[in-house]
């Protein structure tokens, strides 16, 4: 439980501003922000800022850490695993933080295309898997839905594809359509006789459905469903969230191998650079954005 009082039950906030999950307040989040599962992860792309300015993690184990790259604040956050905790991330920073948002996943998956264990796959798009509870009371219907693609943003994507393929090479870094699946296990096809997950058609399926299927995970459609229905301040059109995602290949679900600790950290030091740069490039100045007055990147930018 957060150790502040909220003042709301519809939209829970602290006297001194701390959302409740995420618990950042307005100056602490910058506009341009990279998003991963795992908190050695943030900190592992942290160490590639120029100077880290704040780090907190709250109740709920979000771990944020704002910092400045190329003179402009960038935040990494680490969020955990699944939808709900990409849903949290994205809709709590979006009450602290003024202006657009460009938000890149760099998250891990399982590949079901040619791509091996340390490749990287960029999302052009994902579509979301999920269980469907009334085919395991009832037997109606199918046992998991697939639903429609959303498209990831093609400028940010291109991007980030073109600068992990410099120190990758083109070879290791796919593109396609991402699974994101409501669960790592049943939702993802992976199969064993402790829970009766009818999923043993699964992958086949989410082939037949989608040619372009390269990966299976579990946040990009969250945050590209988001970023799709994201409105200005005041509810008005286009959207004010940009979002990308790559994606490092920890499972070859066809070869049915697994990535070995040293060379996801290997991924990571390979990666960061080229995804800190791809959001730089793409918000190149600090006009319109989150105001420096009271964040924590006042005074820092021109030093
Ligand atoms: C499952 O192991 C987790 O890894 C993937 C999935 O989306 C899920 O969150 O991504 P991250 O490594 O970014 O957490
Ligand atoms: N993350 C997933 O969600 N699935 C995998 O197979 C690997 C990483």
């Amino acid at each position: 439980m957060s150790e502040e009082q909220m003042n709301s039950a519809n939209k829970p906030i602290s006297a001194d501003g701390r959302t409740y999950h995420v618990e950042t307040k307005e100056g602490e989040m910058a506009n341009r922000i990279i998003t991963v599962g795992d908190a050695k992860r943030a900190r592992a792309l942290a160490q590639h800022m120029d100077k880290i300015l704040l780090e907190r993690e709250s109740h709920r184990g979000f771990v944020t850490i704002t910092g400045i790259y190329k003179k402009l604040p960038v935040t990494i956050i680490a969020i955990g695993m699944g939808p709900s905790m990409m849903d949290f991330f994205v809709r709590e920073t979006r009450m602290v933080v003024q202006g657009p948002l460009s938000i890149v996943r760099f998250g891990s998956c399982g590949s079901i295309c040619d791509a091996k264990i340390g490749d990287i796959i960029v999302a052009t798009g994902a579509f979301a898997i999920t269980r469907n509870y009334r085919f395991f009371s009832h037997q109606e219907e199918k046992p998991y839905i697939l639903w429609p693609a959303v498209a990831s943003d093609d400028k940010l994507t291109r991007s980030i594809a073109s600068k992990i393929a410099q120190p990758l090479g083109t070879d290791h870094v796919f593109a396609g359509l991402v699974g994101n699946a409501d669960s790592f296990y049943g939702s993802q096809g992976r199969t064993g006789s402790d829970f009766y997950d009818a999923n043993d058609a699964l992958l086949d399926s989410v082939h037949d459905s989608y040619s372009d299927a390269v990966a299976l995970e579990m946040e990009c459609h969250m945050l590209l469903h988001l970023a799709q229905v994201s409105t200005g301040p005041d509810g008005s059109l286009p959207p004010s969230i940009r979002a990308a995602c790559a994606l490092m290949v920890y499972a070859d679900r066809q070869g049915n191998k697994f990535i070995s600790p040293e060379t996801s950290k290997r991924m990571v030091e390979v990666a960061a650079r080229a995804v800190l740069d791809a959001l730089v490039e793409d918000m190149p100045s600090q006009e319109g954005l989150h105001p420096a007055a009271g964040s924590v990147w006042e005074g820092e930018l021109d030093a």
